[in-house]
């Protein structure tokens, strides 16, 4: 595509799509003009996939998932069709600022964070390798909440993404599915109808994914609920003009807002019944189009693969086994078996409070049927495995995590030391039962945003050093590993840190007022706040840092720049509490003249997906200390290690597999192990054995304790001191001492800049293996059995 072809669309969609002259635009008129330029050159592309996938009768993928964190989507079309230069080119002739576009585009938050930011690397990677494949899921009016901070405090404000105009999606008012709730079952037999008492209809709204290199593109589907009648006219006459409108809220209630909690389960009604209205709408979605092409559902297994992304779809599989047997009026063994060879599921939590349960007499007022049938196949698993301990109902509730492995024939981890985890606790039963189920696939990010995208100064010196196409093959990064040695080389990698480092500089001075020094080490910590990420152990790290320095300012300190950003979810109030403790850190350390020059504490609010793509690229070190055992994998730590920051961990999730691949020299390892962590904790007072061997942390905690970063409310924190010295589940204390002296250690070698940027370069270097490419190419073989259509 030509600059003159691109401006013409651009300047057309202007006139004609929204009536404005290049004189009268606004940013925002111009964003919108500019996506949908850029979007028509999707179509083609996304129709010709389609029908290369009817014409070859190929295998289809259908990732099912309650969120996907898609974040901005001009630059990530425009990079992918090759468009880049073009557009900033158009951009300068029609005289806006293409930075400007771009930064005006909301986040899309449909998501809390790493669940869905995974499912959306996904299907970037899913269009790259040419699956055939569609994304499914809910089109919430509000994403994850924007966090402010008032008094250092979290306050939520609802997000409103689709306020402004949404240039990507295709709304298809034709797609529509009635899905029920509640109500009776009519037994017939063996089968049985059910007649719900509420009915919403599913409305379709479909997104194109264009791939790298612009060859393929696959859809996200996206569901809003709408009422099946949008007023009660009758009530309305009757002068009820609130209660005529009733059911249309309702409804809209279902699609209205993200859960904002991404490790515990809420319990409500209204979760559930959005899991259920998604799912079920996919599912007969996917039915519609397997009937279109074919007509015996024996053949489903061999025609499509749906992957339940945690347990959120999981009522996917009595709900394939109602559509099947009830419906289409096969067998039910049949049925179980057919859903079975169809489904596969991905674990990406060990924490119990995580594991999703229902109580029955919630499910069966919600979905009466599905209970029932929930029931069978529960008793045809106890008959098919008579030896069997566990089972899906216990203590009057579902357990969708059983309910999930049991009609899965593929359950996948999403790490090496994850998957055995779960192999060894959460389903040891199910897995002697089940032994050849369990696989894993290591999770991936996308090279096209978290490298090539957020990164351009490092992108443009790898485009100088590997000639082929590494962002589309990226284990060619290997290639760099000869020119580390060569100073030139080096320099440049140096060159493009630095010049990210002054950029957020930039960024962090306009935004909250902090001056940053460049050439200070750029220490960040990135994701929701949670006790086992242990956000504290770096807080509680960084007031002994500040003591010793304050004691010794002269001695010969590498200056730090600490950074945190992440959300709590809104119940929580230990994170948010330690969401307090940061900012009121933060704002004692950075107005101390002593430490001014020597460290600076930063927490920017309201992380989403377009801060980290500007924090990453300029953080020297990566903070992954969760306690070992609890964090499934990881993915930010993958984005940092690929964008040359070097990690400061724990052996946990996916870091033992980044040190693997970096070497054990180019990572910094400290604390416990995952059984040296089950063994610690059954020592007695692990805590305050912990803080009474280590003046440091005694000194910390004491005065976190005393009110030093709350003086008007001295106490503000007296259960957060209380909390480490006598409970201390995490084990904070005892990792404590480990991870003060590796961050010495850390500090040590930053003043070698030669050897830090080394180290750097072999990050980069060796973490191509956590594309996702490689991860979705690993989902194809061992879980979907699907092949990438070839041109
Ligand atoms: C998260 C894990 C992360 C992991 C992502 C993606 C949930 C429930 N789990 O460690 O905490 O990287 O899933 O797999 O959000």
């Amino acid at each position: 595509m030509t600059d003159a072809d691109l401006r013409e669309s651009l300047l057309h969609h202007l006139k004609y799509s929204f009536g404005k002259d290049p004189e009268h635009a606004h940013i925002q008129d111009w964003r919108v003009a500019l996506s949908l330029a850029v979007r028509d050159r999707i179509v083609d592309p996304w129709f010709a996939a389609t029908r290369a996938t009817y014409a070859g009768k190929h295998k289809r993928v259908y990732y099912l998932s309650m969120e996907f964190l898609i974040g901005r989507l001009l630059e990530d079309a425009i990079v992918n069709l090759g468009l880049l230069e073009t557009s900033q080119k158009v951009c300068e002739e029609v005289g806006i600022s293409f930075e400007a576009v771009l930064a005006n585009e909301p986040d899309a938050a449909l998501g809390n964070g790493g669940l869905g930011r995974l499912a959306a690397c996904f299907l970037d990677s899913l269009s790259t390798v040419a699956c055939p494949a569609h994304g499914y899921g809910i089109r919430y009016e509000h994403g994850l909440f924007r966090q402010r901070f008032v008094d250092g405090r979290q306050v939520e404000e609802p997000e409103t993404w689709l306020s402004g105009r949404h240039a990507w999606e295709f709304e298809r008012p034709e797609a529509a599915f009635e899905i029920g709730f509640g109500g009776s079952v009519v037994e017939a037999g063996e089968r049985a109808v059910w007649q719900p008492d509420e009915r919403v209809i599913a409305s379709a709204h479909d997104t194109p994914i264009i791939g790298w290199q612009g060859k393929w593109a696959n859809t996200l589907r996206l569901w809003s609920a709408k009422p099946t009648r949008v007023f009660d006219l009758e009530r309305f006459n009757r002068g009820e003009y609130a209660a005529a409108a009733e059911p249309e809220a309702l409804a809209r209630t279902i699609s209205r807002v993200l859960y904002p909690d991404d490790t515990t389960e809420q319990g409500k009604m209204l979760r559930l019944k959005q899991e259920y209205f998604f799912t079920a709408a996919s599912l007969r979605d996917i039915l519609r189009r397997f009937l279109t092409e074919y007509d015996d559902l024996r053949k489903l297994p061999h025609k499509i693969a749906i992957q339940l992304n945690d347990t959120h779809p999981a009522i996917a599989g009595p709900e394939l086994v109602r559509l099947l047997h009830d419906d289409k009026g096969l067998d039910f063994e049949e049925s179980v078996d057919i859903a079975h060879a169809c489904l596969s599921y991905t674990n990406h939590t060990l924490l119990p409070e995580a594991l999703e349960r229902w109580s029955e007499g919630l499910m069966g007022a919600l979905l009466p049927r599905h209970l029932k049938l929930i029931e069978r196949i529960d008793d045809l698993h106890a008959r098919r495995n008579p030896t069997r301990k566990t089972s899906i109902l216990e203590h009057d509730h579902v357990k969708m995590g059983e309910l999930s492995f049991i009609m899965a024939h593929r359950i996948n981890g999403v790490s090496a030391l994850h998957t055995d985890l779960m192999k060894e606790t959460v389903f040891a039963e199910l897995n002697r039962l089940h032994p050849d189920r369990i696989v894993n696939e290591t999770n991936g990010v996308t090279p096209r945003r978290w490298l090539l995208s957020c990164n351009p100064a490092l992108s443009s010196l790898i485009d100088d050093v590997i000639e082929s196409d590494w962002v589309g093959h990226l284990d060619r990064l290997t290639e760099i590993e000869p020119h580390i040695d060569d100073a030139a080389f080096l320099d440049r990698y140096a060159a493009a840190k630095r010049q990210n480092k002054v950029d957020l500089a930039n960024f962090v001075r306009d935004t909250e007022g902090i001056l940053l020094d460049p050439d200070a080490m750029y220490d960040i910590q990135i994701k929701r706040i949670h006790e086992y990420k242990r956000q504290h152990l770096n807080i509680i790290e960084t007031i002994a840092l500040w003591h010793e320095m304050r004691e010794n300012p002269n001695a010969d300190w590498t200056p730090r720049v600490k950074i945190f950003a992440g959300k709590a979810a809104p119940g929580y109030v230990f994170a948010k509490k330690i969401i307090h403790l940061i900012n009121d850190v933060a704002r004692t350390i950075n107005s101390d003249p002593v430490t001014s020059k020597l460290l600076k504490v930063a927490y920017l609010p309201n992380y989403n997906v377009t801060l980290a793509e500007r924090l990453i690229p300029a953080a020297d070190l990566s903070e992954q200390i969760s306690t070992a055992g609890k964090e499934a994998s990881g993915t930010g730590n993958m984005k940092f290690a690929l964008n040359g920051a070097l990690t400061i961990g724990t052996l946990d999730g996916a870091n033992v597999e980044i040190r693997e691949h970096v070497g054990a020299d180019n990572f910094f390892l400290f604390g416990m192990t995952a059984p040296e962590v089950v063994a610690r904790r059954s020592v007695a007072e692990h805590a305050k054995k912990a803080i009474d061997s280590s003046p440091r942390l005694a000194e910390a905690i004491a005065a976190i304790e005393s009110g030093a970063f709350s003086p008007g409310e001295p106490d503000r924190y007296a259960d957060v001191a209380d909390n480490l010295r006598w409970s201390d589940y995490f084990l904070v204390c005892s990792d404590f001492a480990a991870y003060y002296d590796k961050q010495r250690e850390v500090d040590r070698v930053y003043q070698d800049q030669k050897t830090w940027m080394r180290m750097a370069a072999y990050n980069t270097a060796r973490t191509g293996w956590f594309s996702s490419d490689r991860t979705i190419r690993g989902y194809m073989n061992d879980v979907w059995a699907a092949h990438s259509v070839t041109s």
